[in-house]
């Protein structure tokens, strides 16, 4: 098997120290990105061994690859508290606030983060920044309002662009059918106020700034694992 880059191996050293917030009959939130898939590989071989948990996924691939690995899926008509989730990042800032959404699944991972006791953030140490926003903001937005949006984006300092498909077929399209728009920026200094002027923007469904929603970050470098918390 090829050597692992540094890097790869750090996100599976986060993903495996991740698996010790798990507990026999948890709901588990099931993240997106590829640390957190390489937490629900390893949490498909617990399950294998007789782990009882039930996952709800925050993106269709992190559902398929779950399936793939016998780790039973439940939804939120059954369980609307999720005990521990476990997902991945682009930024994690000061007071753990984060930028998530490269991946292109931040709604429906934003609404696994709100029914979480516990949402715990998984990632190699360069994700860790002393301000949010080197890595552009990824914002959901309804189709027909882009333009709308978009103007009012570079009104608050953003440059917007929409994201394409990897396939070149095209736009980019979410799992809800909305279109993302990657923000590029000097720096959010105040991820707060920011939030809030991006959510009262019509058309907006939702942004890639997680705050005040990560108890921890699990950490993983070349100095080994550590825990960074709020
Ligand atoms: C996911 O994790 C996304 O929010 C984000 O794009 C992705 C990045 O993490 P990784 O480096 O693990 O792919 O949750």
């Amino acid at each position: 098997m090829p050597e692992a880059s540094a890097q790869q191996a750090a996100k599976l050293a986060a993903a495996q120290h991740a698996l010790r917030y798990v507990e026999p009959g948890n709901v588990v939130g099931l993240g997106s990105g590829s640390t957190a898939s390489l937490f629900i590989q390893l949490l498909g071989e617990r399950v294998k061994q007789g782990l009882r948990i039930q996952g709800i996924a925050s993106s269709q691939d992190s559902e398929n690859l779950a399936r793939s690995l016998g780790i039973p899926i439940t939804d939120f008509t059954k369980h609307q508290v999720i005990d521990v989730a476990i997902d991945g990042a682009d930024e994690i800032g000061p007071a753990m606030s984060l930028i998530k959404g490269g991946g292109g699944k931040l709604l429906r991972e934003k609404i696994v983060a709100s029914a979480c006791k516990r949402f715990i953030i998984v990632a190699d140490d360069t994700k860790l920044v002393a301000q949010l926003g080197a890595f552009p903001l990824p914002i959901e937005v309804i189709p027909m309002a882009v333009p709308l949006v978009d103007a009012r984006l570079r009104d608050l300092g953003f440059t917007p662009k929409i994201r394409q498909a990897k396939d070149g077929s095209g736009n980019y399209i979410t799992d809800e059918g909305n279109i993302l728009l990657d923000c590029t920026s000097s720096g959010i200094v105040d991820p707060e106020e920011t939030a809030a002027e991006i959510r009262s923007i019509i058309g907006v469904v939702e942004h890639g700034l997680f705050l005040g929603m990560a108890e921890r970050a699990i950490i993983a470098g070349e100095d080994g694992v550590r825990e960074v918390m709020p």
